[in-house]
């Protein structure tokens, strides 16, 4: 990890009310709306972003700027979507954006509205983030009292309004096309990519959706530099990353760190290491959807291309820890359980294997394994992942597949003895 790394999108968190525009403003905040309205065009700012090889912070990694190079230049409105639907297992980075330094989403969702020429953008947040949404108010109701909201923006020719919409509890809302359609208020239910939102989007109109961490990212591209963010992180997964860190960790909590740094660095230096005598059995590297990696694979660097390359993804970038006191099969019961229950149900791969994994994993778990269970469990990722519209039934399966690879001895013991093989049993 370099040690001159300074923290890009957390700044100020913890130190300064950042929540309130006087205390955003101090620290250099809207200075990059105000130059981009005054001195740049909207092809500059683009051009900035996607020299800075920003990467989409949401879970797929996409380039920003080739995403945003994907709108049809036909004179149609375009929309702005910014996913606040932050709903991953493991993943609460976007929540800590949204509370503690809303002004830089707002002058990250300002800069990327004039960017790609937005005639209207959208705050698509998780209905459960009260909090955040009065913060996110509040704040907006500031930005545009201080003309960086709205129309005519700091007395330029650029005009955009931010509405904020508060989702109802579906996890598949964060899927962009499911968020499509809930925001245009039909069911959350993904649509068939492509067409990608880039072309048809919300009302059918060209759409760009971003995560809210992605966007928070604008702001300091444009103000130090497409050179400068690009000399954080490595070379093909660039800039700062806020890391979710949660389950058996002495410090769980987010941590702002360039992309690349070595999973073992952040579990041990910086969030606490594990309790005493403890020792890592398996980590998701990028929420509940990744596939886990196990202790052997701790020096693995936390980058797109290198977590991609063992086996898992990065995904929103939360690392759920699970050391030798839990119950493999318990957790593979528990994920299944939250993406069954999470599924739109369109599509029968997804709807009824997710389903009939949870039934077999709760069954194995309760001591009630049968012979040719595991036979079953090893069939249905293949059958499952791949063969549905969205990757909901892939994120369903990660966990499943990649553990019964790592840990099928202990599979084994709980249907051959009828009870779980580790000395603790933890709820
Ligand atoms: C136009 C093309 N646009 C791709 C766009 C596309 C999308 C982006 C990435 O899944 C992952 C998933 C979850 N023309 C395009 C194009 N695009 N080709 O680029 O697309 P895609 O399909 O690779 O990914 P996705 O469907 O956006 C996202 C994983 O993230 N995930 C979910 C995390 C959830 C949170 C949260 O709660 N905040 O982060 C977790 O890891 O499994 O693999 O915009 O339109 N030719
Ligand atoms: Fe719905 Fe699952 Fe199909 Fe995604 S994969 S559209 S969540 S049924």
């Amino acid at each position: 990890m370099s040690q001159t790394f300074e923290p890009v999108l957390t700044a100020g968190i913890g130190k300064v009310a950042l929540e309130a525009i006087e205390g955003y403003e101090a620290q250099g905040g809207y200075r990059a709306l105000r130059r981009a309205v005054r001195e740049l065009s909207p092809e500059q700012v683009h051009k900035e972003v996607s020299d800075s090889g920003l990467r989409g912070r949401g879970g797929a990694g996409f380039p920003t700027g080739r995403k945003w190079s994907f709108l049809p230049k036909d004179g149609r409105p375009r929309y702005l979507i910014c996913n606040a639907d932050e709903s991953e297992p493991g993943t609460f980075k976007d929540r800590l954006l949204l509370e503690r330094n809303p002004h830089l989403v707002i002058e990250g969702i300002m800069l990327a509205g004039y960017a790609i020429g937005a005639a209207k953008a959208f705050i698509y947040l998780r209905g459960e983030f009260r909090q955040a949404y009065e913060v996110l108010s509040r704040a907006l109701a500031e930005a545009r009292q201080r003309g960086y909201v709205g129309s005519r923006v700091l007395g330029s020719d650029f005009s955009l309004e931010i509405v904020v919409h508060r989702g109802a509890g579906a996890y598949i809302c964060g899927e962009e096309t499911g968020l499509l359609n809930s925001l245009e208020g039909r069911r959350g239910e993904p649509r068939l990519k492509p067409p990608f939102p880039a072309v048809v989007g919300l009302y059918g109109m060209p759409t760009v959706v971003n995560n809210v961490e992605t966007l928070a990212c604008i702001p300091s591209i444009v103000d130090r530099g497409a050179r400068w963010f690009a000399s954080i992180g490595t070379p093909t997964s660039p800039g700062p990353k806020i890391f979710s860190v949660s389950g058996r960790v002495r410090r769980p909590g987010n941590y702002e760190l360039p992309l690349g740094v070595p999973l073992r660095t952040l579990l041990f230096d910086v969030a606490g290491g594990l309790e005493p005598g403890r020792r890592v059995k398996a980590v998701q590297p990028g929420g509940g959807s990744s596939a886990v990696l196990t202790e052997a694979q701790l020096d693995v660097p936390l980058d797109y291309e290198s977590i991609a390359k063992a086996g898992s993804m990065l995904g929103s970038g939360a690392v759920i820890v699970l050391d030798d006191r839990d119950c493999i099969v318990q957790a593979a019961r528990i994920l299944a359980e939250f993406y069954a229950h999470e599924s739109c149900g369109q599509c029968t791969p997804c709807r009824e294997g997710l389903h009939w994994a949870a039934r077999i994993l709760a069954r194995i778990e309760a001591g009630r394994g049968r012979p040719g269970d595991i036979e079953v469990l090893q069939s249905l990722p293949g059958n499952i992942a791949g063969r549905t519209i969205c990757p909901l039934s892939d994120a369903g399966v990660g966990f499943l597949q990649s553990s019964l690879k790592y840990f099928m001895d202990e599979y084994r013991a709980h249907v051959t003895l009828g009870r779980c093989v580790r000395e603790a049993v933890v709820a």
